[in-house]
């Protein structure tokens, strides 16, 4: 009730600065534990983050040649399973991405070009975020259609795995759907149902986010509209896929798509007890006909939210009232 939120676009910059973990506490098990090049390079890349306020041009990176190297080896392979298992919006957007913001193998993008692009599309924003933030900050950049975008590159040693979110995964995985506009009010109503929340209500809107944004199929425009009571075991090339988690992780796309993953319907009752994994592929993928009717869904779900009060989002002073 009385936790503090952000009510102005501007004090993102407070969230922003509430990194949960980043370079200089790299855990034991992270390839760049003991890498003191890679760490100091991290510690660069916290700074721009950590001293970026809202409205300020975002930073370019001089990548060096070994990171664009790691992005040219997860792009070539990302792109061909992109074609065959994502879904229409997200290739469609991809080639904007590709055609305007310098997306290519041999380029790593820029946060600015990226983010001026998304504004004339639907309105959203990227910044750059030092490292992992809590749910509950992370959900609220969502309430004014901006994504904390981390814009650092995975180490070296293993371009198919990072324990934390990097910029390919963001790249690769998040950007392109934020262009589409129902996908992107989707991913605002999240964020406003997330301000001021309760601990256990958050809990169920960042497991929403999880299974849609991170790990979402959708059903519509594939060879066979799969039937709603016998979803769990069929073959998987009826789904596309629109998850970022998914179309940035070359393993468990396959896993998701091309083996016999269990696949449900995205009911927000039932979404909210799947348990969210990190560290292995999920148990459980959710799937909706599109991202109109995953929208519907989550209104449905959030209406019955309780918080003692209302807020509404105003897109000319880009702040929310709290009525
Ligand atoms: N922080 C950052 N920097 N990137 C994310 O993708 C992210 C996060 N995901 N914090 C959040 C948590 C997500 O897993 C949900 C909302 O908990
Ligand atoms: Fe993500």
């Amino acid at each position: 009730g009385s936790q503090w939120f952000p009510k102005s676009i501007y004090e993102l910059d407070i969230c922003a600065k509430r990194v949960i973990m980043y370079g200089a506490g790299l855990d034991a098990d992270h390839p760049g534990f003991k890498d003191v090049e890679y760490r100091q390079r991290r510690m660069m890349f916290a700074d721009v983050a950590l001293s970026y306020k809202h409205g300020e041009p975002i930073p370019r990176i001089e990548y060096t040649a070994s990171e664009t190297h790691t992005w040219g080896v997860i792009y070539r392979k990302l792109r061909q399973l992109h074609k065959k298992h994502a879904c229409r919006e997200f290739l469609d957007n991809f080639e904007l991405l590709e055609r305007h913001c310098g997306y290519s193998e041999n380029n790593i993008p820029q946060l600015e070009d990226i983010c001026r692009f998304l504004k004339a599309k639907t309105g959203f924003r990227v910044r750059p975020v030092a490292g992992y933030l809590s749910a509950r900050d992370f959900l609220a950049g969502l309430a004014f259609r901006v994504f904390f975008c981390t814009q650092y590159v995975r180490h070296h040693a293993d371009p198919f795995y990072t324990p934390e979110p990097d910029t390919v995964h963001e790249l690769m995985g998040h950007m392109a759907l934020f262009a589409e506009p129902d996908f992107a009010q989707f991913s605002q109503e999240i964020g406003l149902a997330s301000l001021g929340a309760s601990e256990e209500d958050l809990k169920k809107l960042a497991t929403l986010y999880f299974f849609s944004i991170e790990f979402g199929l959708s059903s519509d425009n594939c060879a066979d509209t799969p039937d709603k009571e016998n979803a769990g075991e069929k073959p998987s090339r009826k789904y596309k896929v629109y998850g970022a988690g998914l179309l940035s992780s070359a393993g468990e796309l396959q896993h998701a798509v091309e083996g016999n993953a269990t696949i449900i319907r995205f009911d927000p009752d039932r979404v909210v007890e799947q348990e969210c994994l990190i560290t292995t592929f999920q148990n459980a993928y959710f799937y909706t006909r599109n991202f109109e009717e995953a929208q519907q869904k989550l209104r449905m779900f959030t209406s019955n939210m309780k918080r003692p009060f209302v807020v509404r989002y105003n897109p000319y002073t880009e702040s929310v009232e709290v009525l």
